[in-house]
């Protein structure tokens, strides 16, 4: 290394601790807490923070990406059709057409490339923290109750901490996990046929991509579902490793939103 500084350790670990603690304390109230960084809600955390909006982005694992790291059965390309290909191109990812209607993206490039899209436009993420409960007030979620995926996955006795989000987004995928949290602990209805969550049914991509877009919307004052999670809570198909609903499910949850935020 060039010149005489010689490089203190405490001051490294003083630089991290500092540097997280005061990102930690600006996320403590924020206009959206989505719950998941898989497609669906780097987009929808990415289209609100482009607007201007203080969102906030938790994911539970070590990387962010969910389900698209490994395209369809680790072979590492995605499928998008038409309408999913303008949002590839408005990321700038880079799409090959296969045949008509039909286009193929790197995995790689296409969730980094989201990932770094959101971060860049001011979506703070957090991984390796787990969603594991909701804050309801008079039949409204208003926050989200996190821990540390370590302490979740070592089962340690350890309360969470809590943020306040005005909208809280379930992108959690197949798993529904926030809004089956709300349901299992709560005497609650979900704005779904029946009150409950439906669950995900067997893979039919074509009902299932435009499903997607349908089941894209508001399950309990406060918390919205996209992407997978939105047909697992209103009992639709899955689709496999084609990903246009999930990447434009992001843009629609994101504009439902907008509207509510700006009444507020
Ligand atoms: O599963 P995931 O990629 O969700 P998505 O955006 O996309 C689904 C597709 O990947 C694929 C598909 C369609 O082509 O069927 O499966 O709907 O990403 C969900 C993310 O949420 C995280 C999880 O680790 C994953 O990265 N997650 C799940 N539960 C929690 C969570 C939780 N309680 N707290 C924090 N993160």
């Amino acid at each position: 290394m060039k010149g005489n500084m010689i490089l203190d350790e405490k001051i490294i670990t003083q630089a991290i601790i500092d540097r997280y603690f005061k990102k930690l304390k600006e996320n403590l109230s924020v206009d959206v807490a989505v719950v998941g960084g898989g497609p669906s809600g780097l987009v929808c955390a990415h289209s609100l923070a482009r607007k201007g909006f203080k969102v906030t982005l938790f994911e539970r694992k070590l990387s962010i990406g969910g389900g698209m790291w490994g395209g369809g059965m680790m072979f590492n390309e995605i499928v998008v059709q038409e309408e999913g290909k303008r949002i590839l191109d408005k990321f700038g990812i880079k799409s090959n057409s296969y045949q008509k209607g039909y286009y193929t993206a790197d995995s790689i490039e296409a969730i980094s490339t989201l990932c770094s899209k959101a971060v860049k436009s001011g979506v703070t993420i957090f991984n390796l923290i787990t969603a594991e409960d909701l804050i309801i007030r008079e039949n409204r979620i208003t926050g989200l109750v996190l821990n540390w995926t370590a302490v979740e996955m070592a089962n340690l006795h350890v309360d969470p901490l809590t943020v306040q989000s005005k909208f809280v987004v379930d992108a959690t995928g197949h798993a529904t996990e926030v809004v089956a949290i709300l349901q299992k602990k709560n005497d609650i209805r979900l704005n779904t046929e029946t009150g409950k969550i439906i669950g995900e049914r067997s893979l039919w991509a074509d009902a299932a991509e435009k499903d997607t877009m349908t089941n894209t919307k508001e399950v309990f004052p406060g918390l919205y579902v996209c992407g997978m999670a939105a047909n697992a809570t209103f009992g639709s198909y899955r689709m496999g490793p084609i990903f246009g609903g999930m990447l434009l499910s992001g843009e629609k949850v994101a504009t439902l939103i907008t509207e509510h935020l700006k009444e507020k």
